[in-house]
């Protein structure tokens, strides 16, 4: 927390160094504000929606990521060239960049962020752990420095209990963790973690935490502002993921109760205010059986599923982000905040769920978004456009709000049921799977949900309403002979647009 007076400076151009459907989100709110945009874009990326958005586009190279989105000199050359005074980064890309960060306090432009020193402390797990410690946030036992001597490792270990996880320092988001079982194969694995942690991110340090197991992933919104303001905005349940990647999320989640909510948000505010926070953020939790919690991670940027927090706070994020990079003081003050209703996300990928979720980028040959009362759909892309292959292959956010639960879910496979997508196969099936579970109905699920539950198959259509779909296409088939206008697109040779679809899409 600073006491330093901030002089306010008001943000009139903002440069979006994100494309698809976060670079669309951010500059709509930024149109709300009269604030001008500009885009960035890569060869590929010319005639996606996010350029043709923006007031200004500016192509700064080809496809992949590290000679375009993830080039900060590019990206600073173009806030001198089009006056931006403000730059957001949305997710991914440079959003965690603590040397990013920098560079534009450096170049005299606003980062939409936190300032890079709780980025940098935030990214490494052990200061993180450290902090979180002298907070008093509660954690799974484990170290809170790094351990470089695998038989000091074991020590530790035995300290602990098994099962313990070998986490990297440097790692977040499931990369070079390993779960350890008995003393028996711990040396070795902690030798491999610290090997493939020196690989994957040229840090080899590795800590270790107690395994909990089965746990629910239940993350905190929090906003701050520069004046020693922070206020959390209740929490997201994300416990259905897939490859450590989050499919399914809503708000609230179905198994705090308030006073386990309070408690937790209180230590969500603590765990941002011990790294000086400012900007929109995120402190992941793990809840176990006994409804325990445990710090797991603080994200320092917006992240994906923010829309279900925003219906059911009524607060625009973003907004928020660009006020408090005002260096302005937040009016929302915690006791204004209450749930209203609830909300569930499905994120929409261009990936075969029938095949362990292989991504399937490609031309989106139709794309007819779902609408009306309660539902919000977050894309990128738009119909005779491409998911490319070079970079995240999600298609668009659905989410839906309803006065409960059950009310949202059901809003959900309405909405579901309404989206047409050809072209690539897509997440919509296991989505709508996921929703008519009864474990997900009833709220009792864990990290685990995939593995335990979905096997391809239950994707296919049963037998009896194979039979139905049958009889459905003969009948529409006969109507459909007789109607001089498909005779007549048919005989040009044009191909006529199937005039039903399915609705289970297999
Ligand atoms: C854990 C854990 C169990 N115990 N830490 C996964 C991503 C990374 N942020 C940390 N992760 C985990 N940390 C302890 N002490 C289980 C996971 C984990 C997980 C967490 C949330 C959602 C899905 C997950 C899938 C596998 C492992």
């Amino acid at each position: 927390m600073t006491d330093s007076p901030v002089q306010p400076r008001k943000i009139r151009k903002v440069l979006v160094a994100n494309r698809g459907e976060i670079a669309v989100r951010v500059m709509r709110t930024c149109r709300e504000l009269g604030i001008e945009t500009v885009a960035i874009y890569s060869e590929p990326d010319r005639p996606s929606p996010h350029v043709r958005m923006a007031d200004e586009a500016y192509h700064i190279g080809p496809a992949a990521a590290n000679q375009s989105y993830l080039v900060q000199e590019k990206i600073l050359e173009v806030a001198a060239r089009s006056g931006a005074d403000a730059i957001h980064p949305g997710y991914g890309f440079l959003s965690e960049n603590a040397s990013f960060a920098e560079a534009c306090q450096d170049a005299g432009v606003i980062f939409i962020g936190p300032g890079p020193e709780a980025i940098r402390a935030m990214g490494d797990k052990t200061a993180a752990r450290q902090l979180m410690e002298d907070a008093g946030v509660p954690m799974a036992p484990g170290t809170t420095d790094a351990v470089s001597d695998p038989d000091e490792g074991a020590v530790v270990a035995e300290e602990i209990g098994y099962p313990v996880l070998i986490k990297a320092a440097a790692g977040g988001g499931g990369k070079g963790m390993r779960i350890v079982d008995e003393a028996a194969g711990f040396t070795r694995a902690m030798e491999m973690a610290q090997s493939e942690a020196s690989s994957a991110f040229g840090d080899g340090r590795v800590f270790i935490e107690k395994y909990i197991q089965q746990p629910r992933h239940i993350e905190f919104q929090i906003l701050a502002d520069a004046h020693g303001n922070t206020i959390h905005l209740f929490e997201r349940e994300c416990s259905i993921q897939r490859r450590h990647q989050k499919v399914v999320e809503e708000a609230p989640s179905s198994i705090l109760t308030p006073e386990l909510r309070d408690e937790m948000g209180r230590a969500a505010v603590a765990a941002a205010e011990s790294c000086g926070y400012r900007n929109a953020g995120t402190v992941e939790f793990l809840v176990d059986a006994d409804q325990n919690f445990y710090f797991m991670e603080m994200n320092t940027r917006l992240q994906v599923e923010h829309p279900v927090t925003e219906w059911i706070t009524g607060v625009d994020l973003v907004e928020q982000q660009i006020r408090v990079a005002e260096g302005r003081e937040l009016e929302i003050r915690q006791e204004d905040l209450s749930i209203h209703g609830h909300s569930v996300e499905c994120r929409v990928y261009a990936e075969d769920p029938a095949s362990n979720f292989l991504p399937d980028p490609g031309p989106l040959h139709r794309h007819a978004a779902p609408s009306g009362f309660g539902v919000r759909v977050d894309s990128g892309v738009e119909e005779g456009g491409e998911v490319l292959i070079h970079y995240d292959p999600m298609i668009s956010k659905l989410t839906s709000w309803g006065s409960d639960r059950d009310a949202a879910i059901r809003r959900m496979i309405r909405a579901l049921d309404e989206y047409e997508i050809a072209g690539v196969q897509t997440t919509i099936p296991f989505c709508r799977f996921a929703m008519e579970h009864k474990a997900f109905r009833d709220g009792h699920f864990s990290t685990h949900f995939v593995d335990d539950h979905f096997t391809p198959d239950a994707l296919s259509v049963d037998a009896d309403s194979k039979d139905d779909l049958a009889a459905l296409a003969a009948t529409l088939y006969e109507a459909v002979s007789d109607d001089e206008t498909t005779a007549a697109a048919s005989q040009n040779g044009a191909p006529s647009r199937s005039p039903w679809k399915n609705r289970r899409e297999v």
